[in-house]
């Protein structure tokens, strides 16, 4: 059973964003993470970060910074669980009317989340920060890297109507209004919960902003093996699609 560290001290009745990202391992990521997320002129929020097992102190730190600020919301969950799973338990616990899922390794800056919440604002149910529209840059990486990112993103294309629309459907950087956010499958594995969240918010205003993805500031990244990860995101495609077409059949249901 996951474990709630939140400080009893949180008030949530006048929260309005909830920032969830997920964490393994990033002792060295997240304080400047949080940090920069404090500076952005932003409604009353609440950082949701759920945390699998980390070893590295990441949970110790979040223990005490969340007694000193509330809107800190810890979730420990024992052992990995996919970023999929983590991120989906912190929606289940957020209490904001719009929500952000964004990484903790700095690799996704936090001097975006305003013109996100300008697009929520203006009737958007779903905006992507995306690597690949004017403004946008997806950073230097290596070939491979390259090669296993745009594989990934004509792959959700090809196989996912609902992933067509956007320039960018295998970002980790989006927001959306809550009430789009459906219960995932239990069984549900996987990196990419934006592909769900595109065929959840299908018909609804979806909306792109650009973003500069960073290359990881300290710490190690947990893709390790590229066929462990193209694993997991085939059998993740194939769920979003079995979504897609349950709320294919629903919609044309009489
Ligand atoms: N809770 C949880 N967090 C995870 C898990 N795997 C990765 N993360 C976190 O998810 C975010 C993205 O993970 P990364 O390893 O940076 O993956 P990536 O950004 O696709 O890969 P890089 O470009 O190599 O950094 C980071 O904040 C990680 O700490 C997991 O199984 N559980
Ligand atoms: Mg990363």
């Amino acid at each position: 059973m996951p474990v709630s560290a939140g400080s009893p001290a949180f008030d949530g009745t006048r929260t309005v964003l909830s920032i969830v990202l997920a964490t393994l391992n990033e002792r060295e990521n997240l304080p400047a993470v949080l940090a920069e997320i404090r500076q952005q002129p932003l409604p009353p929020f609440e950082a949701i970060v759920v945390d699998d097992g980390s070893t590295d102190g990441t949970r110790e730190w979040l223990r005490t910074e969340a007694v000193t600020d509330p809107r800190i919301r810890p979730i420990f969950h024992e052992g990995k669980q996919t970023t999929l799973r983590a991120q989906g338990q912190g929606i289940r616990a957020s209490v904001g009317r719009w929500v952000v899922v964004m990484d903790a390794d700095r690799q996704h800056p936090a001097s975006v989340l305003p013109s996100m919440l300008a697009e929520l604002r203006a009737g958007a149910s779903l905006v992507v920060a995306s690597r690949y529209v004017p403004g946008g840059t997806p950073g230097s990486r290596t070939f491979g890297r390259a090669i296993l990112s745009r594989g990934a993103e004509w792959t959700a294309k090809l196989v996912l109507r609902d992933a067509r629309g956007v320039s960018d459907p295998v970002s980790g950087f989006f927001a959306f209004r809550r009430d789009v956010f459906e219960p995932l499958d239990p069984e549900d594995r996987g990196y990419k919960l934006l592909l769900f969240l595109l065929v959840m918010a299908h018909g609804r205003p979806i909306r792109e902003v650009p973003f500069r993805f960073e290359p990881r500031a300290e710490g190690a990244s947990k893709v390790t093996s590229s066929s462990a990860f193209l694993r997991v995101f085939l059998a993740e495609v194939a769920q979003a699609k079995r979504l897609e077409r349950r709320r294919a059949r629903r919609s044309s249901a009489p």
